[in-house]
């Protein structure tokens, strides 16, 4: 192994996460070549064919405040009786799988010969997971008959098996709709790469708070997610993309919206 280490003997490089970086700096004395393969590979596939999709961008700004409030009331109960981590990641799925029943075109793909749009009736929604073995982009299934308890059990399945490497094959296929949550790294804005033949992806920002007035004109304290969207402006024009936006944002922001979706 080419690979030395000056004066760290419990260094490791197991990890490319910024939230798992080793505490004690790497110095290389010399180049390394690491053969791609696996994850590594599958992602310089899939990635090179996303260069064939002209990407549209489409930024905006949610405030969250009243679901990080409502996520504060039950979040504590919810491990307790159920041991199930909830974070933010299993409402914004179900809030997204709420506005792409609205606009199915986002939840489709382009037949390989660019003859036909199929729109998928599953809304399968995949979510960037960074392990240590690389990104992987595993999909929570049926999301439209899930409640957002199962949703979040999933979720945890996914993440566990993602850190583990025990994800399945049935778990990484079959994505119709993308989120990458890099705020619970950091960050505000991104720009996220389409995974085919999907149509579109979302980039979650940090939730920040910041001063915001509100509709009487006073500054209040806000809980702010910026959220960055790519769509395939092939079949997705800029205006289904935003107001598909828009109404997720009216689901996030008024969580008791998301009420009339609930099995
Ligand atoms: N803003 C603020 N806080 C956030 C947040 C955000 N956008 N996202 C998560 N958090 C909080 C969570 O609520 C949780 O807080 P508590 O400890 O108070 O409950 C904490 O951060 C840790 O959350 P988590 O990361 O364990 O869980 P998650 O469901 O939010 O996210 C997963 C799971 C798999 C999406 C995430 O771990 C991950 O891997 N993110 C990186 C994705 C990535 O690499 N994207 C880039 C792809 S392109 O290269």
């Amino acid at each position: 192994d080419i690979m030395e280490f000056i004066d760290q003997p419990e260094a490791t490089m197991t990890s490319s996460s910024p939230t798992m970086m080793p505490s004690i700096p790497t110095v290389m004395l010399q180049d390394k070549t690491e053969k791609l393969k696996g994850i590594r590979k599958a992602m310089v596939r899939s990635m090179k064919a996303s260069l064939d999709i002209p990407h549209f961008g489409y930024d905006d700004e949610y405030d969250m405040s009243e679901l990080v409030l409502l996520r504060k009331k039950i979040k504590k109960e919810v491990k307790h009786n159920t041991g199930v981590k909830l974070s933010y990641m299993p409402f914004i799925m179900k809030a997204t799988s709420a506005a792409l029943a609205q606009y199915p075109i986002l939840n489709s793909q382009l037949d390989g010969g660019h003859e036909n749009i199929i729109y998928k009736a599953d809304h399968n929604i995949g979510v960037a997971v960074d392990t240590p073995h690389g990104l992987l982009l595993p999909s929570v299934k049926s999301v439209q008959n899930l409640s957002i308890i199962e949703i979040a059990v999933e979720l945890n399945r996914l993440h566990e098996a993602g850190l583990n490497n025990k994800l399945t094959q049935q778990d990484v296929v079959g994505g119709t709709f993308s989120l990458s949550n890099i705020g619970s790294i950091g960050g505000t804005y991104a720009r996220p790469v389409i995974f085919p033949p999907q149509v579109a992806i979302g980039a979650l920002g940090k939730i920040q708070i910041l001063p915001r007035y509100n509709y009487d004109g006073d500054i209040t304290k806000s809980h702010i997610m910026c959220v960055s969207w790519s769509a395939d402006h092939r079949v997705i024009e800029g205006a289904t993309m935003a107001r598909f936006s828009n109404l997720l944002k009216d689901y996030l922001e008024n969580p008791s919206k998301l009420l009339l979706y609930l099995k």
